[in-house]
């Protein structure tokens, strides 16, 4: 006999093909407003989901954890990163939390080296002139940005996403540096030609380029403190695609207008969707709206991975990707 169906309820629209397979296999209930549900919204469906299926834009903190009836026993998170989540009040409620590793890996990786690229070399700056028509000919001396072959860069968090920018990073002549709770293996360090730095702050005032790819914790919370960004070298650029809470926003715009470094690159903000506007209209800063992972092929494949998550669970077995806090 099949095992009953769970309620499974997601909060955003999801791809139409993760969509179609979670009403064939779940009793799932979609959101087809796509808007973020409302606090009040997600009150609500913590009372009828056995399981919630949350993104980046819902707040799933210990008091809705707490609020939510009996039935709730699963958060199965489309994305990667769970700081939204609380998982220590929902594995003491005896709610198990996943999340989809390893499936935006690549994604996100090509799109700090963009950055990378494109506050280096200016790219977003020049394709602006010439979509505005202000491209008057070729000069020797005219939008030279800096080269990337032989540049240090400082990675700072070394998991996976941390290890596929390090790969493109070493393909582009860059000196791979990084800084971690502990050192990878030394097979992986040497594969990558990585530099280990035990002291995050010796390694900042070293970098040509730092790019951010660790999870945001109470531990990482302005990892990037006004202190830390001041060591930062003038010509420094600082990437960041990870989460906007690693990095002190007020401190960075700061940063910027006392031109304390030379570019900046960031894919996500300290309080999403809004930004600092002492970030905005700046020539040397190069914002996106969180695309990390925002590839067909990637936001299916997180699908999958819920719905396999999911589905192990409704089995009756333990799901792969289960977030445990001391993870965290
Ligand atoms: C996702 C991300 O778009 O997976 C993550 O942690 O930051 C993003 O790339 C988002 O989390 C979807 O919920």
């Amino acid at each position: 006999m099949s095992p009953r169906k769970l309620k499974v309820v997601l909060t955003r629209r999801l791809p139409d093909a993760v969509e179609t397979r979670m009403r064939e296999l779940f009793d799932a209930e979609l959101n087809l407003k796509d808007q973020p549900m409302d606090r009040a919204a997600l009150q609500a469906a913590v009372q009828r989901a056995e399981v919630l299926v949350p993104t980046i834009t819902d707040v799933i903190d210990a008091d809705l954890i707490n609020g939510a009836g009996e039935q709730l026993k699963m958060i199965a998170n489309f994305g990667a990163g769970v700081d939204h989540i609380d998982v220590d009040a929902a594995v003491a409620r005896g709610i198990i939390v996943t999340n989809t590793p390893g499936v935006l890996t690549e994604d996100t990786a090509d799109l700090a080296m963009s950055l990378i690229l494109a506050v280096s070399r200016r790219i977003v700056e020049g394709a602006q002139v010439v979509a505005e028509g202000r491209f008057e000919g070729w000069t020797p001396t005219w939008m030279c940005g800096r080269k990337l072959w032989g540049k240090r860069l400082g990675i700072v968090g070394m998991g996976r996403i941390g290890q596929a920018l390090a790969r493109r990073a070493k393909a582009f002549g860059l000196q791979v540096h990084y800084h971690n709770r502990k050192p990878v293996p030394a097979l992986i360090e040497e594969e990558l030609g990585a530099t280990y730095w035990d002291d995050l702050d010796q390694m900042l005032a070293r970098m040509d380029i730092v790019s951010l790819n660790c999870p945001a914790t109470k531990d990482t919370h302005h990892l990037l403190s006004a202190e830390r960004l001041a060591r930062l070298q003038p010509h420094a650029i600082l990437i960041n695609t990870a989460r906007g809470e690693l990095i002190d926003e007020a401190a960075l715009a700061q940063a910027v207008a006392m031109r304390a470094l030379s570019g900046v690159g960031l894919d996500v903000f300290e309080n999403e969707p809004a930004i600092h506007h002492g970030l905005l209209g700046q020539s040397n800063v190069v914002l996106l709206p969180h695309l990390g992972s925002a590839t067909l092929e990637a936001r299916q494949d997180m699908g999958d991975r819920v719905i396999a998550n999911v589905m192990t669970y409704q089995n009756g077995h333990r799901p792969p990707d289960r977030v445990i806090p001391a993870m965290l």
